[in-house]
């Protein structure tokens, strides 16, 4: 099977877990964007949910696809957000922010009763961190908030390089929220919470791409069928 069958198939089983008139976060990335499409289908064939899109992107992709959308000031509480994942390990602590959307991901999900992930295998890991850690940080004060990043990571014996994420013509890549992104490729991050906490104390750093307690349940396509872990 393909990686792209793998998402497929992870979308559809995580559709079986939406209800009729469900308040739904709804993810993005390219696992997220075909729970989206086979959500469409399932809504113009009658489904009543509302959605909550956790990017622009995602926005767009639903509004053209016929899914009714809502925001988090219109729908504060949700019942349920189905997201993607850079990587997840066995505690289902997650990676995200590859695609630049960890803000608002984190923040839908946090509003969520229960959130699910849905990867393909290459995105389950023993420990996290070979995915490079994306950091949002503000745009003021670039140079002095890096630093402390990088000081609070080696404070955790964590190095390795922090770099600004750059769009394809090389200008600085923005967030929907108009904020800056830090890669660190910090390794093995061998106590995550640890990390979670130093990187929140540190003014400048908006979010971090750490979602630990947030994901209650994964559906992982592999080769062989769907895996569903909690
Ligand atoms: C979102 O999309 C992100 O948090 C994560 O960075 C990315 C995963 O993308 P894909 O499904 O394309 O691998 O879920």
């Amino acid at each position: 099977m393909s990686q792209q069958s793998m998402k497929i198939e992870a979308a559809r089983a995580a559709l079986e877990y939406v209800e009729n008139g469900m308040r739904l976060g709804i993810g993005s990335g390219s696992t997220a964007e075909e729970f989206v499409k086979l959500l469409a289908e399932r809504v113009n064939a009658g489904l009543e949910i509302i959605g909550v899109p956790t990017s622009e992107r995602t926005a767009k992709l639903c509004t053209e696809l016929g899914v009714p959308l809502s925001s988090l000031d219109e729908t504060p509480q949700l019942d349920l957000t189905i997201d993607g994942a850079d990587e997840l390990d066995a505690n289902l602590s997650l990676i995200k922010g590859g695609g630049g959307a960890l803000l608002r991901e984190k923040i839908v999900a946090f509003a969520s009763k229960k959130m699910i992930v849905i990867a393909d295998g290459s995105k389950v890991v023993e420990k996290l961190g070979a995915f490079p850690l994306p950091i949002e940080v503000n745009i003021f004060g670039l140079a002095a908030t890096k630093q402390a990043v990088e000081d609070a990571a080696g404070k955790l014996n964590l190095t390795g390089a922090i770099k600004i994420r750059e769009n394809r013509d090389g200008d600085e890549f923005k967030t929907d929220g108009g904020h800056l992104i830090l890669d660190a490729s910090f390794g093995h991050i061998c106590d995550p919470e640890a990390l979670s906490n130093a990187l929140h104390a540190i003014p400048g750093v908006v979010e971090h791409g750490l979602f630990i307690g947030l994901a209650d349940v994964a559906v992982v396509a592999q080769e062989n069928g769907v895996e569903i872990k909690t």
